[in-house]
């Protein structure tokens, strides 16, 4: 019996919502594997709220790795969302190259806005620099917002052609990551996520659910990063993944959950839990 795979994830503790890594935690546990958690910041809930209480971690982070190091802990994967500040780039692409070995996946959920919104704590300079981190990927998730902001392409609401989405995918790519999947396409009754591995192009949809919730991109992320984890290529993980938050917003929609606190996957954890490693 092999010890469980082990990922580092990098994102920002916010204690009363379900994103970042209060959702990052359960879905990666839940997949049977250990999920070592490094705050970029600690919030008293997400910055959707109407207040807030935030404080940056990035003299933390710094004694995270540096311990971390000191223990010789080894990641199968290093998965990194929602920044503080914007120096923080440079403190993530440090951990990656103190402990990235020829094995260690690289994640990359570009967190920066959605709905053509950037989110209130981030500077113009810090989604500049995101660039950097989602050059290092094996895989980037982005939602539209953050495409457009990665490939310099102007906003264009959540709707486009498969031409288009290639093409955001291609410049993605361009910036140095290895494949893409952009998230939360819609149409009028669907919604999808589109895979690019710098070859092939797949599109997995489910029926729109016609509300939206905060961290649905955390709970999407944090499955791809756990099922490539565990040998999963970025197409099965994604057709996984797009299925699993369909059948958690049906659900939350269903039990009339507020968009604040985003979606009920409580119940479905055990779905996670039966899911064996491919390599
Ligand atoms: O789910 C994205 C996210 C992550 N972290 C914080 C957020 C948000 C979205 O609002 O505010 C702190």
């Amino acid at each position: 019996m092999k010890p469980p795979k082990r990922i580092a994830a990098i994102n920002d503790l916010s204690g009363a919502s379900r994103c970042s890594l209060t959702t990052a935690l359960p879905i990666i546990s839940s997949m049977g594997i250990n999920c070592c958690v490094m705050p970029t910041a600690i919030l008293s809930n997400h910055t959707g709220y109407s207040t807030y209480f935030f404080e940056d971690c990035t003299s933390q982070m710094s004694e995270f790795s540096k311990k971390w190091k000191e223990l010789d802990l080894k990641f199968d994967c290093i998965y990194s969302g929602f920044l503080g500040s914007e120096s923080q780039i440079e403190t993530v692409e440090k951990f990656v190259s103190d402990f990235k070995d020829e094995n260690t996946l690289i994640v990359v959920d570009p967190v920066m806005g959605d709905n053509g919104e950037i989110y209130t704590t981030y500077t113009e300079a810090l989604c500049d620099e995101m660039k950097r981190l989602v050059a290092m990927a094996d895989i980037v998730t982005p939602n539209i917002t953050e495409a457009c902001s990665l490939s310099g392409c102007d906003y264009f609401g959540e709707t486009a052609d498969e031409d288009k989405l290639t093409d955001i995918c291609k410049r993605i790519c361009d910036l140095g990551a290895k494949s893409v999947v952009l998230t939360g396409c819609k149409g009028k009754k669907s919604i999808s996520n589109f895979v690019y591995d710098g070859k092939n192009t797949s599109m997995y949809s489910s029926e729109l659910v016609p509300k939206y919730y905060t961290g649905t991109g955390d709970v999407f992320a944090s499955l791809i990063a756990g099922l490539a984890t565990k040998g999963f290529s970025v197409f099965e993980a994604t057709e996984f993944a797009t299925d699993f938050v369909h059948k958690i917003t049906t659900y939350s929609y269903e039990i009339d959950m507020d968009i604040n606190e985003g979606v009920a996957y409580e119940g479905f954890l055990g779905l996670l839990s039966a899911i064996e490693d491919k390599k």
